[in-house]
C-alpha cells in the first residue's frame, strides 16, 4: 500500500520537528513546508533532513500553498506555522495578524480548492483564554485574549470551525497549552530558564534577567503534545480539544527547579521585572482541563514537569560544554 502523505507547515519550529520525528515512525511520507531565508536555518531537522521532502511555501502566499497541495496531494495538514513569540506580537500586530490569523484561512483555502478532503489541524493556542474566564479551562471557556498573538489565535480557531461547518471539511483546532522541550526557541522562559542557569553553571555568565515571576502555567512536553495533536486527526470525526496537563506552575518555581538542578540557589542570581520582559497586558494565569482528550483521544501526559526541566537543564549544559570546548 502507497504510504500516507503529510504536509506540514512550521517544520523548521519546535513542534514541527516533533511532529516530523513522530509521522516518520508511523510510517509517514513527509512534506515540509519552509520559507525561503538567506541563510538555512534547519537545526532541528537536521537529523531527519534526508527522510523529509523540504519544499518553499510561505503562509503569505496562498498560491505557494495551492501549488505545494497540488504536487504532493497530502492525506494530512498540519498548520504549525506561526509568528508565535507573544512579546513580538505587541511590537509586530500587523505581521502577527498576517501569518498567525490570515495565515490560517490561506491555508484552509488551499485545502479546500486542491482536496477537501484533507484532514486539517490548526495549532491553536492556550493564550486565546488570555484573562481567564473560568478556571480550569476546557474546550466550553469564553476567550478573552491578551495580545495580538492571542487575539490572532482566536480568529484561526474560529475560522478552522466555520470552514468544518461551512464546507465540511475535516478541520479540527487543538487547543494546546504551553509546551516545551530542549528544542523551544531560547526566548521562550523555560528554556531560557534553564539556558542561563546552565550558563552560570558553567561560570559563562553572572545572572539572568527575568520578568514577571508570579505568571502561571500549565507547562507540558512537546513531544507528548505533537502526539495529540495526529490523534485528532485519526477520529471518525472532527473536533476541537484542550490539550494540557491539569497542573499548574509559576515562573518562580521554574526558576527554583531549574537552579536546583544545578546545585544553585536561583535567588542569588535571578533579577525580577527586568523593564524589557514585562508585557503591555499579561496573561497571569492559565490551566487546562484536558478531559475530552483524555476520554475521546485516550491521550496522557508521559513527563512531569519536573522531568522535563532536567531534561532542559541537561541538554542545555551538553550543548554549551560542546560550543565552549569546556
Ligand atoms: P515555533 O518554534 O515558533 O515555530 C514556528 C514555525 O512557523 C517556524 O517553523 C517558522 O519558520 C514558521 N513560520 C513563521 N512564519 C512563517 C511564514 N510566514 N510562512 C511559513 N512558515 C512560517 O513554534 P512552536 O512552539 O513549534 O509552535 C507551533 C505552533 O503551535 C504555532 O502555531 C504556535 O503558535 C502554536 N502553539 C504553540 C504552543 C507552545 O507552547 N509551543 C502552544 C499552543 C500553540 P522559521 O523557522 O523560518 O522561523
Ligand atoms: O511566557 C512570563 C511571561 O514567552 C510564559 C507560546 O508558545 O505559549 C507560549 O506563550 C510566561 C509569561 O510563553 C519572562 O510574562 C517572565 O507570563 O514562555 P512564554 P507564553 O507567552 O505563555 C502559548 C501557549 C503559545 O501559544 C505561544 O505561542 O512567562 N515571563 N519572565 C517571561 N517570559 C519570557 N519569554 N521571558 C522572560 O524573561
Amino acid at each position: 500500500m502507497a504510504r500516507k502523505v503529510v504536509a506540514i507547515s512550521g517544520i523548521t519550529g519546535m513542534d514541527g520537528s516533533h511532529l516530523a520525528d513522530f509521522l516518520l515512525e508511523q510510517g509517514y511520507e513527509v512534506v515540509g513546508l519552509v520559507r525561503r531565508t538567506s541563510t538555512i536555518n534547519f537545526e532541528r531537522i537536521a537529523h531527519i533532513q534526508d527522510k523529509i521532502k523540504i519544499v518553499q511555501a510561505d503562509l503569505l502566499d496562498e498560491v505557494s500553498l495551492i501549488d505545494v497541495l497540488r504536487e504532493f496531494r497530502p492525506q494530512e495538514v498540519y498548520n504549525l506555522a506561526a509568528q508565535s513569540f507573544v512579546p513580538t506580537s505587541f511590537k509586530q500586530p500587523v505581521l502577527t495578524g498576517e501569518v498567525t490569523a490570515l495565515g490560517v484561512t490561506r491555508m484552509l483555502d488551499a485545502v479546500r480548492i486542491v482536496d477537501p478532503t484533507i484532514r486539517f489541524y490548526q495549532a491553536s493556542s492556550s493564550e486565546m483564554f488570555g484573562k481567564v474566564q473560568e478556571v480550569p479551562q476546557t474546550e466550553r471557556t469564553p476567550f478573552y485574549p491578551r495580545s495580538p498573538y492571542g487575539v490572532a489565535k482566536v480568529y484561526g480557531h474560529w475560522l478552522t470551525v466555520n470552514y468544518r461547518e461551512s464546507y465540511n471539511l475535516f478541520a479540527c483546532s487543538g487547543i494546546l497549552f504551553n509546551h516545551e522541550g530542549p528544542r523551544r526557541g531560547l526566548e521562550f522562559v523555560t528554556h531560557k530558564v534553564t539556558h542561563g542557569a546552565a550558563k552560570i553553571a558553567l561560570g559563562l555568565a553572572k545572572d539572568l534577567k527575568m520578568g514577571n515571576l508570579e505568571a502561571k502555567r500549565d507547562w507540558g512536553y512537546a513531544p507528548d503534545y505533537v502526539r495529540a495533536q495526529w490523534m485528532m486527526l485519526q477520529q471518525d470525526a472532527p473536533d476541537d480539544y484542550v490539550i494540557a496537563t491539569g497542573k499548574e506552575h509559576s515562573v518562580r518555581e521554574l526558576c527554583k527547579i531549574a537552579f536546583e538542578c544545578v546545585d544553585l540557589d536561583y535567588t542569588r542570581y535571578v533579577i525580577e521585572n527586568n523593564p524589557s520582559d514585562l508585557r503591555p497586558a499579561e496573561v497571569d494565569h492559565l490551566l487546562g482541563d484536558a478531559s475530552k482528550a483524555r476520554k475521546k483521544l485516550g491521550w496522557e501526559p508521559t513527563v512531569t514537569f519536573e522531568q522535563m526541566i532536567q531534561i532542559m537543564v541537561e541538554a542545555d549544559l551538553a550543548a554549551l560544554k560542546k560550543t565552549y570546548n569546556l
